[in-house]
């Protein structure tokens, strides 16, 4: 089992997509397993993106990111780095796959909705950023012998 962070970002709070966002990732499999909402600091946006200090795009970034309340998650499953961000598209919504939620509902890069962890390291670092252990649920679901072989 394998776990990621992602967050419904503040495009896709203001624009009543945290439910779309949420029943992609349930309905392919994935378990939730931590939620919560919050307003992110200006502090706290840097240090989530810390690793784009300095480029281009980065003061745009975090005004986007700060602009109102996002929905923090941790979800778990079989690869589910990868499943994520294959469910989530490609990072610009103008290259995203019919069907991903990028292509179904944004068309820029700098409002695309959705964050997912990009790695095993970095998805631990930022769950270890946004929750805390006992914010972590370890549970199982009956459905979960007819997702998992
Ligand atoms: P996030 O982190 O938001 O899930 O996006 P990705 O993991 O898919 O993509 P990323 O880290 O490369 O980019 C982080 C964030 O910055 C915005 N961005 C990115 C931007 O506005 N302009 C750009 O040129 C790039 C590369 C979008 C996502």
């Amino acid at each position: 089992m394998e776990r990621t962070f992602i967050m419904v970002k503040p495009d896709g709070v203001q624009r009543g997509l945290i439910g779309v966002i949420i029943t992609k990732l349930e309905r392919r499999g994935l378990r939730l397993v931590g939620m919560k909402m919050l307003h992110l600091s200006e502090d706290f946006a840097k240090k989530h993106y810390a690793v784009h200090v300095g480029k281009p795009f980065f003061a745009g970034l975090i005004d986007y990111i700060t602009m109102g309340p996002v929905v923090a998650m941790v979800w778990e499953g079989t690869h589910a780095i990868e499943v994520a961000r294959r469910t989530m598209g490609a990072t610009n919504p103008a290259n995203a796959d019919p069907g991903t939620i990028r292509a179904d509902y944004a068309l820029e890069i700098g409002r695309n909705l959705v964050h997912g962890s990009d790695g095993p390291k970095t998805a631990a670092t930022e769950i270890a950023l946004w929750f805390s252990e006992d914010e972590l649920m370890t549970y199982d679901r009956s459905i979960d012998r007819w997702i998992y072989e």
